[in-house]
């Protein structure tokens, strides 16, 4: 298997999670999307030029970060984390849980950076519009966690692999430690391997952006 993705895309992070989390072994294949000749490249291959994207021998190109993690989990049921419950009402809430953090928070943490990296205009209302809805979902993201250990029961599953990025994202900014339940959550997926090694990565590319070795993505 083969995994395109960039080390600071929040949806190739969950997929790194879950690759990790699932000891399974890929070829990591890293594009560059904001050098024009690598993302060219990678367009010949895959036309949306979208990352994370996981190209197997047999089963082709596989996009979509939760459908590349459901495709992981039922390839080896057996390995590492089972990400998606085996149990029906679980797995349907894992999903439901997945879905909400990429719709309502993921994708929101983009529009927030985009308006506050349009610095020749603001646009303040909208800024907090989008600052107010982030916060509501980390409340009802805490009040889920004031009764389970992970986000959908005792163990990680695919909706812990879209959230752990968002929180990393978001930490400083949106003030976790107000939530007791959340930061509570944050420690605990801080302790986790498969976290370090994304972590790791993240702070390797990070480093690169802040020399000039690797351009902004
Ligand atoms: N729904 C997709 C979202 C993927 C996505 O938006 N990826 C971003 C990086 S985090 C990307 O490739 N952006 C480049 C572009 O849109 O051209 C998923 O879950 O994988």
């Amino acid at each position: 298997m083969e995994l395109f993705y960039h080390p600071l895309s929040r949806y190739s992070q969950k997929v790194l999670l879950a690759l990790y989390e699932k000891q399974a072994n890929f070829y990591p294949r890293i594009i560059e999307l904001s050098d024009p000749l690598s993302r060219q490249h990678f367009c010949n291959l895959y036309p949306s030029g979208k990352v994370p994207l996981l190209k197997h021998k047999k089963r082709g190109m596989i996009p979509e970060s939760s459908i590349i993690i459901e495709y992981i989990d039922n390839e080896f049921p057996k390995q590492g984390t089972r990400l998606i419950p085996p149990r029906k009402s679980t797995s349907i809430n894992t999903r439901l849980q997945d879905r909400l953090i990429d719709l309502e928070l993921n994708n929101v943490l983009f529009q927030f950076e985009n308006q506050q990296f349009n610095l020749d205009d603001i646009n303040h209302i909208e800024l907090k519009r989008l600052e107010k809805h982030i916060h509501h979902f980390l409340q009802y993201l805490d009040d889920i966690l004031e009764s389970n250990h992970w986000l959908c029961g005792d163990s990680l599953t695919l909706a812990d692999c879209s959230l752990i990025p968002c929180l990393c994202y978001g930490q400083h900014h949106f003030q976790l430690f107000k939530y007791d339940n959340l930061s509570r959550y944050w420690d605990q997926a801080q302790l986790r391997g498969a976290y370090l090694q994304v972590k790791e990565e993240i702070e390797f590319a990070s480093t690169e952006v802040l020399i000039g070795r690797r351009p902004i993505p």
